[in-house]
């Protein structure tokens, strides 16, 4: 699969994927901001091809809330309650799975291509990148409607990319705050954490317009999306890779996701 197929979603001549003057200037941003984004990756006529792919499936959506800590982690007994490590938040949204997504879909054209695949990981200067082994996990789309938000959170993957399908008509703002933690050398930035959790410290937000990619820095950036306002559903794609090949998702995490358990790994 070359770049005539590629350039069919993605406006390559905007965002030349394979030039390495555009790949270096997007990594430089990534390492300054903790954050990459790339405004009308899409092109429009495979926007809205995606967004009618994503409302016909939105349907089998399965929606869940969940109450986290910041760290996606169990409460530790011996913290107090009111410990930034115990705060307990609320998440809720719908998701579809990869085996959900059309074979056809230009969401798998574009996860599975090997120009996407080389672009990203010299940006994340990962050797290679591979879709995870399970059915599910390697593209999601997320439906947040009226009042779904995602609470402040680290993510446990070191990046995430995503591709903004429909933006609500209000609410639904990426807000992150770089560098709270040191997940390496064990910091957990409770201080700051703190802080951003009580609303003393301002948040940098990102300014997502639909057909925008991103590249986010999670594990260490906390970051949350505010609740969706009004009736237009926030759909965001999610493109999952492993640095190594076979990984994935434990049954539990499946099943808190996705709701199911892939039987044959
Ligand atoms: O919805 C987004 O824009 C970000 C999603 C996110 O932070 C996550 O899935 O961990
Ligand atoms: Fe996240």
């Amino acid at each position: 699969m070359g770049l005539n197929l590629l350039n069919e979603f993605v406006n390559i001549d905007d965002c030349p994927i394979t030039e390495s003057s555009f790949v270096n200037q997007c990594k430089e941003r990534l390492e300054k901001h903790g954050a990459l984004i790339i405004p009308g990756f899409l092109r429009k006529k495979a926007l809205r091809k995606l967004i009618k792919e994503a409302k016909e499936n939105q349907g089998k959506a399965f929606y869940s809330s969940s109450t986290h800590n910041i760290y996606l982690t169990p409460r530790d007994k011996s913290l107090p309650d009111n410990h930034i490590f115990n705060h307990q938040i609320i998440s809720s949204k719908g998701c579809i799975t990869t085996d959900q997504i059309p074979e056809n879909s230009g969401l798998k054209i574009i996860y599975r291509s090997i120009l996407f695949k080389n672009f990203l990981s010299q940006i994340v200067q990962e050797t290679s990148l591979f879709e995870y082994d399970d059915p599910f996990s390697s593209i999601n789309i997320h439906y947040a409607n009226e009042g779904q938000e995602l609470g402040w959170h680290f993510d446990n993957s070191s990046f995430a990319v995503t591709l903004l399908l429909q933006k609500p008509l209000d609410g639904g703002t990426f807000e992150y705050v770089k560098d709270v933690r040191n997940s390496e050398y064990g910091d957990m930035g409770y201080e700051t954490a703190n802080k951003i959790v009580l609303g003393h410290e301002t948040p940098s937000v990102l300014e997502i317009e639909p057909g925008t990619l991103v590249l986010f820095r999670g594990k260490d950036s906390m970051h949350r999306v505010t609740p969706t306002i009004g009736d237009l559903t926030r759909m965001l794609v999610v493109f999952a890779y492993n640095a190594k090949p076979g990984i994935s998702l434990s049954k539990s995490a499946q099943k808190t996701f996705y709701g199911k358990v892939a039987h044959n790994n």
